[in-house]
């Protein structure tokens, strides 16, 4: 019986990804750009040809939906695929504020085309993650990655792709966790409500190439503060474009504005970094290096709990 198994690390995105064109293909309204993390990441082993279609979930078996979603990530692949079983593992929370979705779904993707003896390359790998997860799209690849928003009809152009190695830059990225609960309300179901009640909605889309040209230069030039500038104006943009959805999308809670302050008062005493926030309360600080534990310390002082990751590299398949 084929069997692979496969690694990846979540990302976390720069500029953000929020709405989309197509919900049946998956296909974003905006283009997006992260940077993948390490260490935390997903295992996934597929097994291709079982007795039944199984999924188990960091030991225990998927919920009805989870099976939908990964099952039909298999049929793309093969429609006249054989019963297939998934074992996949979280070796971080998968509510902690990093999205387990986006290691997920391109740890699956990679295993799967393997186990079913359909190798593809890692922008196709890419277009079929996406089919899981947007963000999954993005994690195929180490380092600096951004993901195409494409332009056919088809969604075959909207891959993401390197920007920049892991070994680009020396920084950190800092997660401070203030709730590691599941989420009220789904990335997913956020953002088709954002963009079908929110009088903000078109005007964060329009914002959004502008972003990626900034951020692009920003990594090229290895330039924290063009970056954070890019970063907090596209996470907050995102964020105001869901609180004035009808009802609103609010994830925020006191905690992430203190570390946003902290973030700023670091910044005021020369210290380079920059915040980001998700679908959910968690404040995610880049910072170079050598700063990183002055920073860490102090988002200690404010948040439950504290990350402290560096870039990773690409998903990949473990022999
Ligand atoms: C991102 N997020 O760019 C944005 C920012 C959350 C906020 O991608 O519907 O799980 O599966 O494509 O990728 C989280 O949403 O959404 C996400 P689907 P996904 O990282």
């Amino acid at each position: 019986m084929p069997v692979a198994t496969a690694v990846a690390h979540p990302n976390i995105a720069l500029c953000k990804y929020w709405g989309k064109r197509d919900r049946t293909l998956n296909l974003p309204s905006v283009g997006s750009l992260s940077l993948t993390l390490a260490p935390f990441c997903t295992t996934t082993t597929v097994e291709w040809g079982a007795e039944s279609d199984e999924l188990v979930l960091n030991g225990r078996q998927g919920t009805p939906a989870e099976s939908r979603k990964v099952f039909a990530l298999l049929d793309l692949i093969d429609s006249w695929r054989p019963k297939v079983r998934v074992l996949s593992e979280n070796d971080f929370p998968t509510a902690a504020g990093l999205a387990s979705s986006s290691s997920g779904f391109a740890a699956l993707a990679l295993a799967a085309t393997k186990a079913a003896g359909q190798p593809r390359s890692l922008e196709e790998l890419s277009v079929l993650a996406r089919r899981g997860s947007g963000s999954a799209a993005r994690s195929l690849f180490g380092g600096w990655a951004e993901w195409k928003v494409g332009e056919r009809e088809d969604g075959l152009d909207s891959h993401a792709f390197a920007l920049a190695p892991e070994n680009h830059w020396d920084v950190r990225m800092i997660v401070a966790i203030f709730d590691d609960g599941p989420k009220a309300v789904s990335s997913r179901d956020g953002m088709l409500h954002t963009q079908e009640t929110s009088p903000f909605y078109p005007a964060w889309v329009a914002s959004t190439p502008k972003d990626l040209t900034d951020a692009r230069v920003a990594i090229r030039e290895r330039d924290l503060t063009r970056l954070g500038i890019v970063m907090e104006r596209s996470a907050l943009r995102m964020h105001a474009s869901m609180m004035a959805a009808d009802p609103p999308v609010f994830y925020w809670k006191s905690g992430s504005v203190w570390a946003q302050e902290t973030v700023r008062a670091l910044r005021a005493r020369g210290i380079p970094c920059a915040w980001t926030m998700d679908a959910g309360p968690n404040v995610k600080v880049l910072v170079e290096t050598p700063y990183a534990d002055e920073v860490a310390r102090r988002l200690a002082n404010v948040a439950d709990r504290v990350h402290v990751l560096e870039p990773g590299g690409p998903a990949r398949l473990l022999e």
